[in-house]
């Protein structure tokens, strides 16, 4: 977005509240505005200047307000509408700026210029959000996150709306609505808030069996990432890329971070909620200021249009992924995001994503859900976003002029000129013409259709176990364990028995261990196995098809688990430093260095802010107090020796709540050989349980080393098979 002058500007030389020249005023610009006040005196939207904007007009000092005083009036007036309705669905989010970038043309696949070219960069838009709760909800609520990418091509806007899910709950539009109410609030209490433990959202999902592979996900770790440049994202869909000869492929898209797939532990979700409900959104913010550019790499599973039918699921099934091991993912591009929005409002709020926002050399399939999906956010945006005109807000504008004969509506920015809003016409000489598919006119792929009309599924969508099993069977030990847990979490807290066993059957036709280790936790008994059945309708009626419950044709991915994403470096990894006065400055600030240099983002913690004193004499700022901050903000810990600090800290329960907290999150904690008896004040100290991850030693160059493997690591989970730590 560049940035261009306001209408009617202010002198910017100086600050005597001059006028801008008329000349000035007179030069409309369309281009988005970005308003710097700096140096310029404050004026009404009507740009009047102001003189006096602490006080309303009164008839005397202590006498009644004027109806008169516009400058109250207009001031009042607006405040009284900034909001406007929030997103029904992702309307908590955040956004970036950024750039991508193809490594090498794709010519051969698709004609879309943003992906033939390795010498451009195509500016980009970024939105991530949560599905269930509302604008001011907890970053940390267990939840799909969209990822909405904007790309601001040459040859007009591509968004890739996808979720950090590869597939999703139903298969076909018509239940969207159902999903969403059921997922929200309850209705007559508006309990819970961003939170899917409860009877309406167990109540659709058991008697829905299409949502089963969906659950598998949403209730693994995917569903509480530990930072949003830490996740993957999917299309979920298949499109189709048109190349030039005009032929199609079949696509998925992935998006590959570049520091890997990496999640918090439940227990901590729920703390962090409480301490930073902003935990990803200010962990996005300071990543970009300090130039820790999250990255991603585009990745592409292509499939010709001949093989439409060799799998043994639908390719528009959304419920479905295509293993990796199957198609492998290439990986095609880079995307960077490198600036902070100026203003939340005017561009993380107001961005208007569409799934059908799509460019020459992509199309899209029938997969029912896009199909759904393809209507419903033009239609959500007008009511959104208040009328037509969206599209001309800064931050949905092409980087190419429009030109067409719509016009008005609400809110309308542009100003056409001339007499033909029409086409054909001759009075504007035939202008805006239609441009031919040579010169890049967008054409839809003729895929033939010769159908019936029908409200009818397709019997290829009624697998509905045999990829959750699949996502089951490729789960780590940890891994499974969390997804129990977090079932046991979720249908611990349905109040109808009825719902939980419905919901046990389900888990049931997934896997028996799964279903009674559930039914274990909720003390029910356990479910009765799978009714093997072959997905015929049960009562002859084509349009009833029951579940098919097959075992899958792949039965291990490794691409499924988060144990096995990259653990190569600590880059803006949070890490916490235990000091009090007398810390040994030496030590500290030998590992501090290392760590930093290492890429980590390592902070003072101790009993008060200001200063502690070293060892040594020296004054070391203290960057949060004890009260400030918690172990749930931070991946890993350490502990300098230094006589008086140790004293300090053992005696501190803060601290000791601090270590064993970061104990139970299986984080790894360093400790100098002096500090032991703070580390024997903690309760893993005292059971002397598992050494995973617990870095002791005297030396501080040697502890350095160590420690970075482990927080390489991200975390231990096998602590919590042994016992666990009260924190
Ligand atoms: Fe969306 N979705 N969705 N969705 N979706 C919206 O559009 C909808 C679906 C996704 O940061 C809404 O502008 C229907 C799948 C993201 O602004 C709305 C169906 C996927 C975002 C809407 C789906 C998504 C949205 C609400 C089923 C992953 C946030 C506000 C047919 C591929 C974009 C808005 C942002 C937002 C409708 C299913 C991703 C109501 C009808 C599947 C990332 O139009």
């Amino acid at each position: 977005m560049t940035d261009k002058k306001p209408l009617a500007k202010n002198s910017p030389k100086n600050n005597t509240g001059k006028q801008a020249s008329s000349e000035t005023a007179k030069t409309i610009d369309l281009q988005p505005q970005t308003i710097d006040a700096t140096d310029q005196a404050m004026n009404t939207n009507q740009g009047t200047l102001i003189n006096d904007d602490m006080n309303t007009l009164k008839a005397g000092d202590r006498g009644p307000s004027l109806l008169e005083d516009f400058i109250f009036r207009e001031k009042m007036t607006h405040f009284d509408h900034e909001r406007i309705p929030e997103r029904v669905v992702h309307a908590r989010g955040v956004g970036a700026h950024g750039v991508f970038r193809v490594y090498e043309s794709q010519a051969d696949l698709t004609k879309a210029g943003f992906l033939n070219d390795p010498g451009r960069e195509t500016p980009v838009f970024v939105r991530f959000s949560t599905v269930a709760g509302n604008r001011g909800s907890t970053d940390l609520a267990r939840d799909v996150r969209g990822f909405a990418v904007k790309f601001y091509t040459q040859e007009g806007n591509f968004d890739l709306v996808g979720n950090n899910m590869p597939v999703f709950f139903i298969q076909d539009a018509m239940k969207f609505p159902d999903l969403i109410h059921a997922a929200k609030p309850e209705p007559d209490n508006e309990i819970p808030q961003a939170a899917t433990a409860h009877d309406t959202f167990w109540d659709f999902i058991s008697l829905m069996p299409e949502s089963t592979h969906m659950i598998m996900w949403a209730m693994s770790d995917r569903a509480i990432p530990r930072s949003l440049r830490m996740m993957e994202g999917f299309g979920v869909h298949t499109f189709r890329f048109i190349n030039e000869a005009g032929q199609s492929h079949f696509v998925k898209f992935h998006w590959k971070p570049l520091l890997g797939v990496h999640s918090v532990a439940w227990n901590e979700a729920l703390k962090i909620s409480g301490m930073d409900p902003d935990f990803h959104r200010r962990d996005l913010w300071n990543a970009i200021e300090s130039g820790n550019y999250p990255e991603w790499e585009l990745g592409i599973q292509v499939v010709a249009e001949a093989d439409e039918h060799k799998f043994d699921f639908d390719l528009l099934d959304p419920t479905k992924i295509i293993p990796e091991e199957t198609v492998p993912v290439q990986r095609i591009g880079r995307l960077t995001l490198n600036r902070n929005p100026d203003n939340y409002f005017a561009e993380t709020e107001q961005v208007a994503f569409h799934v059908g926002n799509i460019v020459p050399g992509i199309d899209f399939t029938d997969d029912p859900l896009m199909q759904g999906r393809l209507f419903s956010y033009t239609d959500t945006q007008l009511i959104r976003l208040g009328g037509p005109n969206f599209h001309e807000i800064p931050i949905n504008r092409p980087i190419v002029p429009v030109y067409n004969n719509q016009r008005d509506g609400f809110m309308r920015q542009t100003i056409n000129k001339g007499k033909a809003n029409y086409s054909p016409n001759s009075l504007g000489g035939g202008c805006p013409y239609q441009a031919m598919i040579k010169n890049g006119g967008f054409n839809s792929f003729p895929e033939r259709v010769d159908a019936n009309k029908v409200r009818q599924r397709s019997r290829s969508f009624m697998d509905h176990f045999s990829q959750a099993k699949l996502f089951w069977y490729s789960q780590s030990d940890y891994e499974k364990n969390h997804i129990i847990d977090a079932l046991s979490f979720e249908l611990g807290k349905v109040q109808s028995k009825a719902i939980r066993e419905r919901m046990l059957r389900t888990l049931a036709h997934v896997n028996d261990q799964l279903a009674s280790a559930v039914a274990f936790a909720l003390g029910l008994p356990e479910p009765e196995g799978p009714v093997v059945n072959e997905g015929k309708p049960a009562d002859g009626n084509p349009k009833h098809y029951e579940s098919i419950v097959r075992e899958p044709d792949v039965k291990f991915s490794a691409a499924l688990s988060m144990a096995n994403t990259i653990k190569d470096n600590i880059l803006t990894r949070q890490i916490a430093v235990l000091a009090s006065d007398g810390v040994s400055g030496n030590t500290l600030n030998i590992v501090k260095k290392q760590l930093s240099g290492a890429g980590a983002v390592v902070e003072v913690i101790a009993p008060r802010q200001g200063f502690i004193q070293t060892a040594e004499g020296a004054a070391i700022e203290v960057d949060k107090s004890f009260l400030t901050t918690a172990s749930v903000l931070y991946d890993a810990v350490y502990v300098p020796g230094g006589a008086n600090s140790v004293i300090a800290l053992q005696n501190e329960p803060d601290a000791i709540h601090f270590l064993n907290e970061a104990w139970r999150h299986c984080k790894a904690i360093a400790f100098d050989e002096d500090a032991l008896p703070i580390l024997k004040a903690t309760y893993f100290g005292q059971q002397g349980s598992t050494t995973e991850g617990l870095i002791i030693n005297n030396d501080a160059n040697l502890l350095a080393d160590q420690f970075i493997l482990a927080v390489q690591q991200h975390r231990f989970w096998n602590r919590e098979l042994t016992r666990k730590v009260p924190a």
